[in-house]
């Protein structure tokens, strides 16, 4: 096991498209149960490939209390979305500290392979919907901070180069 680096926004390579898993193996399963360790280790509820530099449609989410359900989604695939929507405050390992409100989908139904490369079907809700759309929308090359104003965006941008400048010395 190891832990990955999780690139920090304003980063350009997260704003990269990934491209669809092509084969399900074991080097795949071993990036997913490091993506895993790493997603406990910062103490996030979901982790895109996208974030830790691997350019594939994988994504890992845990939104269990008990920190011990991980669940692994290849190749996600939205099937449907409730035209219904809710604000809700987000934040993204990718940036640090930063947490604002965002409209979602209530419900979708998506369709994945798990980790063993077979096809499923799940209907998601309330912190597991939002999870899911924050992470394939990670996979599209966006982050949340696009929602919000190019006011916003900016004062965050400024920040973080800021803080991340500091902390290299
Ligand atoms: O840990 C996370 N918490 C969170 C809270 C509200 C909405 C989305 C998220 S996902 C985030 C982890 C992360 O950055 N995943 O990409
Ligand atoms: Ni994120």
């Amino acid at each position: 096991m190891a832990l990955l680096t999780i690139l920090c926004y304003p980063d350009p390579r997260l704003h990269t498209v990934a491209e669809p898993v092509a084969q399900v193996d074991d080097s795949l399963r071993t990036l997913i149960d490091d993506m895993i360790e790493t997603m406990y280790d910062s103490n996030g509820v979901g982790l895109a490939a996208t974030q830790v530099n691997v350019h594939q449609r994988l994504v890992v989410i845990d939104v269990s209390e008990t920190r011990d359900q991980p669940m692994t989604l290849i190749n996600p695939e939205i099937e449907w979305a409730s035209d219904e929507s809710h604000t809700n405050e987000e934040g993204c390992l990718s940036v640090p500290g930063v947490y604002d409100q965002v409209e979602r989908a209530d419900l979708i139904r998506i369709k994945a392979l798990d980790r063993n490369g077979k096809s499923f079907k799940l209907e998601a809700e309330g912190m597991l919907s939002v999870c899911i759309q924050h992470e394939m929308d990670h996979l599209m090359g966006k982050v949340f901070v696009e929602y919000l104003s190019p006011l916003k965006r900016n004062r965050i941008r400024t920040k973080l180069l800021k803080s991340q400048r500091e902390s290299i010395r």
